[in-house]
């Protein structure tokens, strides 16, 4: 399919286990019509890494990072909520963030899943820093506009 965006980026992983180690990852994201999808590009081959439908998103949105300290180089996080999860990217300028929120929103428009409230903190070590709440799958505490 056609690429919209494409650009190194930085992720946090989505810990979709109970084990799974919070790291971050310098990852090629590529924008299409129909999914955001991420590789990893080591011994000059790329290999994929993961893969989001957009039908399934939520919302996108930037995350408001409150003077909080940023672990990674990138300094401008945007998140994406899909099914029950969140996926954190770390863009390396604001206007770059801009541009992938921006992109992202438009393909997902007529989504039927789009949520009326976000979380525009991050979810971290078992809270969200927004709104305190201690559940993952917590209502959002901010309204969402597309
Ligand atoms: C991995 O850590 C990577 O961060 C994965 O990211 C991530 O998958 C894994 O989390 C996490 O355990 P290690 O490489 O140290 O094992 P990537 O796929 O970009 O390599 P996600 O889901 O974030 O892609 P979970 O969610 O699979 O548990
Ligand atoms: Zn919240």
């Amino acid at each position: 399919a056609d690429t919209l965006l494409k650009e190194t980026l930085i992720k946090r992983s989505q810990q979709k286990r109970l084990t799974s180690p919070l790291n971050y990852k310098e990852r090629v994201f590529v924008l299409t019509k129909t999914k955001l999808t991420y590789y990893e590009f080591r011994a000059e081959r790329k290999f994929q890494k993961g893969s989001i439908d957009l039908q399934r998103v939520r919302c996108v949105e930037i995350v408001k990072t409150e003077g909080g300290v940023i672990p990674c180089q990138n300094k401008y996080p945007f998140q994406v909520v899909y099914d029950s999860s969140t996926l954190y990217v770390f863009a390396p300028s604001y206007e770059s963030r801009s541009v992938w929120v921006q992109n992202i929103k438009e393909e997902i428009k007529e989504n039927s899943v789009i949520v009326t409230k976000f979380h525009p903190q991050f979810w971290l070590e078992g809270v969200w820093l927004c709104c305190r709440q201690a559940e993952k799958l917590a209502p959002g505490c901010e309204e969402y506009n597309l």
